[in-house]
């Protein structure tokens, strides 16, 4: 079996580089497919769990940062700037430590997950907290990037798009077709366009024979694209997707057209229940904002969406460890303490219901 280091070299024939792009890798991509085994059952349906929390920094953006860092080394820069709600800042962190860049980060202040704060202050990033949201980081990170030589990392950069899109050649490559279903969460919609853009190249050089419905979620709090107008003040507990005016709104526009799909909103009591379920029933902890492609599902299901026998993929974008504090306001598991004796250890066991659950 071949070695790939990541999605440069697994799928490089696909994307935009030359021999003087060097090969950016660091174990991304070639991520897991796993089967569901209580959510799918009960839905009737063949349903996949996409797990990109398993790259190298824990979220899909690795996929496309390899690609924009090795961009911005081949143009000759020193010096990377993103806006982020979390997992952008802490892949382009990543990348730039190992790629000996400097990283300027852009983060709204107050409402960015513990585990991507850690992240990006360990890889040693230049950490800016905006007092404001990650709308108001954005333009400034936009502006910023064209009046100095920076690298501009966000998903505007088309670099980014082009490396994400192996997400979908993976699911292609294992499942030997698309499924009939994409489902994943949507903020500042590049994902979504990149999966579109994805099947729809393998599509077309007869690699697929069928291309996927895309289905995206935005939290309800932050529906932009479902609203059909910017959201100056979001809200929702999923902190990746809390984002009011999405960079890449019309291209998801066009994915969501051009496959037959839809946009729609999940709340956040939806996404939470979701979360849990995840964990409970499937094993899989996921972050927030990653549950809403599947409580997007559920919802679409009971709303009457015909699933039944589909094959549909939930991309699970981001590992749960990443935000602890909605993993413990939300559990309500309390502790039981206990005095380091067996017999009393043994006295809960024996007595107790058992907490918890
Ligand atoms: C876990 O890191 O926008 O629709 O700045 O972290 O492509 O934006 C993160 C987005 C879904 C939404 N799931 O993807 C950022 C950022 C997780 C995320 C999304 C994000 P897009």
């Amino acid at each position: 079996m071949a070695h790939y280091e990541g999605v440069i070299d697994r799928y490089r024939e696909y994307l935009p580089v030359t021999d003087a792009t060097p090969n950016v890798a660091m174990g991304e991509g070639n991520t897991p497919l796993v089967k569901s085994q209580s959510i799918g059952p009960e839905l009737g349906c063949d349903l996949y769990f996409k797990l990109e929390g398993m790259n190298p920094t824990g979220s899909f953006k690795d996929r496309g940062m390899c690609m924009a860092v090795a961009k911005a080394l081949e143009d000759g820069k020193s010096r990377l700037m993103c806006a982020s709600t979390g997992n952008t800042s802490a892949s382009a962190s990543a990348y730039a430590a190992r790629y000996g860049m400097e990283a300027i980060v852009l983060v709204p202040a107050g409402e960015i997950a513990l585990g991507k704060l850690a992240q990006a202050m360990v890889y040693g990033a230049r950490v800016l907290a905006v007092r404001g949201n990650f709308d108001d980081a954005l333009e400034i990170v936009l502006r910023a990037t064209t009046e100095m030589d920076i690298a501009l990392v966000n998903s505007v950069n088309p670099y980014r798009l082009q490396g994400q899109k192996t997400a979908a050649f993976e699911i292609v490559d294992e499942l030997g077709d698309a499924p009939h279903m994409l489902c994943i969460p949507v903020g500042n919609a590049g994902n979504i366009t990149a999966y579109w853009w994805g099947f729809k190249e393998y599509w077309e050089a007869e690699l697929s024979k069928t291309l996927p419905r895309m289905m995206g979620f935005q939290a309800e709090g932050a529906s932009p694209i479902v609203q059909g107008k910017r959201v100056k003040n979001p809200e929702t507990i999923a902190t990746a997707i809390r984002i009011g005016n999405p960079a890449n709104w019309e291209n998801a526009e066009d994915a969501r057209d051009a496959s037959k799909g839809a946009i729609s909103a999940v709340t956040d009591a939806e996404i939470i229940d979701t979360y849990l379920r995840l964990a409970r029933d499937e094993g899989i902890f996921c972050e927030p904002a990653s549950a809403a492609s599947v409580a997007g599902l559920i919802k679409i299901a009971s709303q009457g969406e015909d699933v039944a026998g589909q094959t549909i993929v939930c991309v699970i974008t981001g590992n749960g460890l990443k935000d602890p504090s909605t993993a413990e306001s939300t559990a309500h598991v309390e502790l039981e303490y206990v005095e380091p004796k067996y017999d009393t250890v043994m006295g809960l066991l024996t007595n107790g219901s058992g907490r918890g659950r």
